[in-house]
């Protein structure tokens, strides 16, 4: 995923959200969303492109292919820069609640005068907000709840951004002369699902060059502090950035130290004090002569320990430092292990690529198999009809005879709705290869409600994955409250999967519930639900937070080979 692009959707994005707002056509906010889709999920990088190849993509109109251009032009865009003038900054602020959204922020503005955060919760408090028409205590606890969600997300990243950014540095690092290693360390090497700043580390005998490449660096806004051995830096988008440069003997120390997590350390710090020893970020060091005993590989460290390596992403303190203690750390899911993608979308409805695009991309990835999920009808928005889907089969089954070594499973996205009841009936659902099922709306039905939904659609003898099962976005939706407990159970019992969507915004299911649903005998999908062909990628956030939860190969569906894969699709059917 280029970061143009993502840069470039964001900006139509707020073009969007500011035209809402001030009362512009609504066709033309319309427009604009759909091109932020499109752009968002362009297969190359658009900052290489003229006015004439942007324009020839679907969803992009002179009009906007003109403003894409100005801003690459001159980093700016007039009529953009026009309309935020308009709006005052307290009020872009309310814009960013995602439980407010621009409408309703623009509403009170107008009504009540509201024209920043802290105002808005103490209206709230005072209970001013109840004489606006379309706003009441419900609409209060949403508010306050997108409040707390955007000061929890606070200044912290999704990992794709992050990811992105730190792959560009380590790029650019690894290429300095004198320069023998560089490497992300920190939450990022561990895969959390938001990163605070990110931390790279590099080797070397003379720091100096590297320090001063990272300086150069394009992406640099500021540099907050410099010193001989670590630099830290904002980029011009906000996210700080800090360098670290070791001598190439204390790498594995310095990585393991870096690494963190920082619980993690204070154990392994406390295990090495048990056995005479520090441990630092320089090395492991006997504490009555001082000498250094090992420092160069992560491995060693361990070792010296008493412990196996431990992967990064189980560096948490959660139990991992016991169970290499016993020997028993799981054999960790990895990305080679993914056999195919059992959740994707075409532009028959939301997605921007085609059907073709699409497989040849999965083809590409090397997959034995992959499942084309498209939304089913209640989601009316997307326009889906019996016989479009029955048409997209037929156009799937003569697609597979070009790709003799791809399995193509046609499938469905479900939608689950309110009372757990799906879009179609045994018949029609009996056709599919598979189907996922979703929860797309009734997002905030009390506890039971959500559950008995829930618990339903896994007893749906047609319903093998339950798709994103806790619909939270991060930084912008809450979790869905349900009893996991008694969902992890029904899916344990009718052998319904759960999904770990791997798009970076939802990786849902989260690490604390897998564990926790893995203990219930639960079953796994990576899927990435692709709505493009870079999307596949993504997969790999997904995986991280699989390797987060504790899964190994045989808890994930997606690795198994097709006839196992097929014994499990076939759940409770006649
Ligand atoms: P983040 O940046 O909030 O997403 O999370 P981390 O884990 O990347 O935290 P960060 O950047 O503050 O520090 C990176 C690693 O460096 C951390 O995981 C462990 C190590 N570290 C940093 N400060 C300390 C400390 O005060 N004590 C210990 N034991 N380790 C530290
Ligand atoms: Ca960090
Ligand atoms: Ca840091
Ligand atoms: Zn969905």
């Amino acid at each position: 995923m280029a970061r143009s692009n993502d840069e470039v959707a964001a900006l139509l994005q707020e073009y969007a959200d500011l035209l809402a707002i001030t009362g512009g056509d609504r066709f033309k906010a319309r427009a604009y969303e759909k091109a932020v889709r499109a752009v968002a999920g362009y297969h190359g990088d658009i900052a290489g492109l003229d006015i004439k190849q942007l324009r020839a993509i679907p969803g992009v109109g002179k009009s906007i292919a003109d403003k894409i251009g100005e801003y690459f032009e001159h980093g700016s865009v007039q009529a953009i820069e026009e309309v935020r003038a308009r709006i005052p900054a307290g009020v872009r602020q309310l814009m960013a609640i995602p439980t407010l959204g621009p409408k309703k922020a623009a509403q009170l503005h107008h009504d009540l005068g509201i024209s920043s955060i802290e105002e808005l919760v103490d209206a709230i408090h005072h209970e001013r907000l109840r004489d606006v028409k379309g706003f009441g205590p419900k609409t209060e606890q949403n508010i306050l709840h997108g409040v707390e969600l955007m000061q929890q997300a606070g200044d912290r990243v999704l990992i794709n951004v992050a990811m992105d950014l730190a792959e560009e540095i380590v790029t650019g690092l690894a290429a300095v002369t004198g320069c023998s290693r560089c490497t992300y360390a920190g939450s990022l090497r561990r895969f959390r699902e938001t990163i605070g700043d990110i931390d790279i580390l590099a080797a070397a005998e003379n720091p100096g060059p590297v320090m001063k490449a990272f300086r150069d660096l394009d992406l640099v806004g500021e540099v907050i502090a410099g010193g001989e051995k670590k630099t830290s830096i904002r980029t011009t988008k906000g996210l700080q950035v800090d360098l670290r440069v070791v001598p190439p003997q204390a790498w594995g120390a310095a990585l393991q130290y870096f690494t963190g997590s920082k619980g993690h350390n204070i154990r392994t710090r406390e295990m090495a004090v048990h056995a005479g020893l520090k441990l630092s970020e320089y090395g492991i060091f006997d504490v009555e002569t001082g000498d250094l005993i090992v420092s160069e590989t992560e491995e060693e460290v361990y070792r010296r320990l008493g412990l196996p390596w431990i992967p990064p992403t189980l560096r948490e303190d959660r139990g991992e430092i016991e169970a290499a203690q016993r020997d028993e750390l799981p054999e960790l899911v990895t990305e080679r292990d993914i056999r195919g993608d059992l959740h994707t979308h075409t532009d028959l409805t939301d997605g921007v690529s085609s059907l073709e695009d699409m497989v040849a991309t999965a083809a590409a990835r090397g997959y034995a198999y992959y499942a084309v999920t498209d939304h089913a009808p209640n989601l009316v928005m997307q326009r889906m009809s019996d016989d479009k889907m029955l048409a997209q089969r037929e156009q799937v089954r003569e697609l597979a005879a070009r790709y003799p070594k791809l399995t193509l499973l046609h499938g469905t996205e479900l939608n689950i709705d309110a009372d757990g009841e799906v879009d179609w009936g045994p018949d029609f659902l009996a056709g599919f290869d598979l189907c996922v099922a979703s929860v797309h709306s009734s997002f905030t039905q009390p506890r039971e409600q959500m559950t008995r939904r829930l618990v339903r659609a896994c007893e749906n003898p047609y319903v093998n994955i339950i798709g994103h099962p806790t619909a939270r976005l991060i930084g912008r939706r809450p979790p869905v409250d349900a009893d996991l407990d008694e969902l992890f159970r029904a899916c344990a019992r009718t052998g319904t999967a759960l999904e770990i969507n791997s798009f970076p915004d939802r990786l849902d299911l989260r690490d604390e519930h897998i564990l926790w649903a893995k203990q219930h005998g639960v079953k796994f999908a990576i899927n990435s639900d692709s709505h493009s062909t870079t999307h596949l990628a993504a997969i790999r956030y997904g995986v991280g937070t699989a390797q987060r939860g504790w899964l190994t190969k045989d808890d994930v569906i997606n690795t198994w080979p097709l006839s196992r894969l097929k014994k499990f699709l076939r759940k409770g059917r006649a």
